[in-house]
Formats: C-alpha cells, structure tokens, sequence
C-alpha cells in the first residue's frame, strides 16, 4: 500500500447504536494488533448505516465519535488509516459492479438479512439485501489480504471470497481473494439478558450490552442484572450460556487460560463473578474513556485525520476501480 512488502488489512464497523465490548473483543482488539506487521484501513461504514433509518444529525455526530472511539481504542492514525466510507466513492462504484455478479440465491442465504429484516419488518429495503455486496466492495476495493472480524461475519466474508474468485474467473485475475481473521477468544460475545443471541450494539434494550463509553455505575447495574442460569457452579458450559457468557467477557479481559478462570471461581458465588468482572471491565475501560474524551475535544484534529485517510484510501480505491471498469469493457476516459 505504502510501496513496503507489508499486506493489507481493512475492516469496518457500521456507525449505528453504541460500540461495544462485543465490537472491541470481537474485531477491534485485533486491529489493534496488526498495526505493526500490516497496512491496515479501518472504515466507519457509513453507507451500510443507512440500511436501518438514521437521524441525519446523529448519524453526523456519532461517526466522529466512532472515529475517536477507535483511536481511544489503540488504532493510531500514524500507522493506519482511518476512513468514513462516503469520503471514499468509489466503495460505491465498485459496489454496483459486483452486484451484477452476486446472485439473489447467495443474498437470499444471508442469516444477517434474515435477522435484519425480521428486525425492521417496516423497512425491508433493497440496500439491506444486498449489504453484504458493498461489504465485498469495501474489502475488494482496497485488495485487502485479512480482515479481521467477529464470528457474525463469517458468512459475509466467504460471499467476497466466492465474488472475487468469480470476477477473477471470468474477467481474468483482478481481485486479492481475501482470508477472514476471526479470534479464538471473544468471537462471539453473547446478549447480557439474552444470551443465546449476540451481543450487538445497536440492540434496542441497553441493558443487553456494555458499551465503551458507559459510566462505571452503569456497567455495575447492568452486570448485576445479567442473566445466570439455574445451578450454582461456575464452569464454562455452552448449556448454561448465561454463565459462560459472563466467563467469556472475563478470560477475554484476563488474558488467562480457561482452566486457570474455571480454579480462580471455585467455591464462589456468582455475585462474586459479578462483581470481580464488573471490576475488570471498569478497569479496562477508564483509559478508553479518559482518552475518548481529549479527542472529543479537538474535532479539527480528527477532522485532519479523516483528510489524510480519505485522500490515501481514494488513491488506492480509484488504482482498482479503474482496473475494473477497464476488464469489464467500460470506455476510458480521455482528458
Ligand atoms: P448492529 O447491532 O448495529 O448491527 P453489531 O454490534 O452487530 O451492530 P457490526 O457493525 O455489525 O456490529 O460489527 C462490527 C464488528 O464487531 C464486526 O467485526 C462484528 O463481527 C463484530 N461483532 C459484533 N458483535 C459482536 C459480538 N457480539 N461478539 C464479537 N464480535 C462482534
Ligand atoms: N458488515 C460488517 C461491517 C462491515 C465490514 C466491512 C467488516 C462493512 N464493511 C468490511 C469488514 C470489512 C458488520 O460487522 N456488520
């Protein structure tokens, strides 16, 4: 990307509802961790957004605070890019193209649609059918190698795989057939009031998730209130999912073994598992808080930032597009 031999991640999170632990356990905890050793371009996916209804001014502001949510996070904009996806058009571009060669079938299969739909019955729109062909297109764009995310994308990334593998076998050999990074530990971190279903940031019931930016009473409340399940031991058990999600958030935040977590609780109550991991997402959360909010302050500073990624990441984007738009028969452009 940068003329070195280092390969390129990208990923992206949807500014929508709160960023949560489960966004940072699952995908951002990662990015941070590929900073050294990749070209990496995080997006604020803006277009996907607009799938569920959005108030304009909120979406406006809450794409800044992601921006600096981020950077709180560890994505350092001296190593990375960090880009709003409507700054960049050809993510759109690209977008079109491809959905010439994705299938209604292939859609069709997408659980995320599914839940999405059964979700917002009143808004099934055509942009949340084919959501995860502009997901393709943000990755494709750039020729990205890994793309680190959580295990609710995995359906999602094989699709890009199978439309870059397609458009190389038919227009000849364009696109990098991108692999998925997906964490052994915090993949999936579950509802905290229903755990069977997945933490997810822009649930409309907070209590089922911590988000980053929750004040430290309120992540107390909302652990105590979590779901347990019947019993009394605390063992990780995927038929007690209450329990085990719990343990999850802690070995995640630990950095332990799961046997060491399992000794750790012998003989102690779950108000005590509570309490010890209230604590440690407290704890873990105090810098990102403290860090978020400078940020916050200097909104000509993130602004900056977004200028240096949206003018690299549209110079990458457009080396691409140009290429396809030339492979599937378009006229150049002659100045
Ligand atoms: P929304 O509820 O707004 O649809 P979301 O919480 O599912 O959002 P996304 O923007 O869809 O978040 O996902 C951002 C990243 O966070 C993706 O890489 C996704 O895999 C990851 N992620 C989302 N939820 C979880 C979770 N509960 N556990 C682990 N990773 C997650
Ligand atoms: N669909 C993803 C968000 C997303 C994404 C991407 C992730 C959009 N474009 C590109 C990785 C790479 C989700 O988490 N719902």
């Amino acid at each position: 990307m940068n003329g070195n031999n280092k390969k390129t991640v990208l990923s992206g999170i949807q500014p929508s509802g709160h960023l949560c632990i489960g966004n940072y356990l699952g995908a951002i905890r990662n990015w941070v961790a590929l900073q050294d050793s990749h070209n990496c371009i995080f997006l604020v996916v803006d277009l996907h957004a607009l799938t569920v209804r959005q108030v304009p001014s909120e979406l406006r502001n809450r794409c800044l605070s992601f921006v600096a949510q981020y950077m709180a996070c560890g994505i350092d904009p001296e190593k990375s890019l960090i880009v709003i996806q409507s700054h960049v058009s050809q993510h759109a571009e690209l977008h079109w193209i491809l959905n010439t060669l994705t299938y209604m079938g292939e859609l069709n299969r997408m659980t995320q649609f599914k839940d999405k739909a059964g979700k917002h019955e009143d808004n099934i729109n055509a942009g949340l059918f084919t959501y995860p062909v502009l997901m393709a297109a943000d990755i494709l764009i750039y020729q990205a190698d890994l793309v680190p995310v959580g295990h609710d994308q995995k359906q999602h990334l094989e699709l890009a795989r199978n439309i870059a593998q397609r458009f190389n076998t038919r227009y000849s050999e364009t696109f990098i057939v991108p692999d998925g990074l997906i964490p052994k530990v915090g993949a999936r971190i579950m509802s905290l009031q229903a755990p069977e279903r997945k933490m997810s940031k822009s649930d409309e019931n907070l209590n089922n998730l911590i988000a980053l930016l929750d004040p430290p009473d309120v992540i107390v409340r909302k652990i105590k209130r979590a779901v347990t399940d019947s019993g009394s031991e605390i063992l990780f058990d995927e038929k007690r999912p209450g329990i085990t999600n719990l343990l999850n958030i802690y070995l995640s935040l630990s950095g332990q073994t799961k046997e060491a977590v399992e000794e750790h609780f012998i003989g102690k109550q779950y108000s005590e598992l509570k309490s010890e991991l209230s604590e440690r997402v407290v704890e873990f959360l105090k810098p990102i808080q403290r860090q978020y909010s400078e940020l916050m302050q200097d909104k000509a500073y993130l602004n900056s930032i977004l200028k240096k990624g949206a003018d690299t990441a549209r110079y990458l984007a457009q080396k691409t597009i140009s290429k396809v738009y030339r492979k599937v028969g378009f006229v150049p452009y002659k100045r």
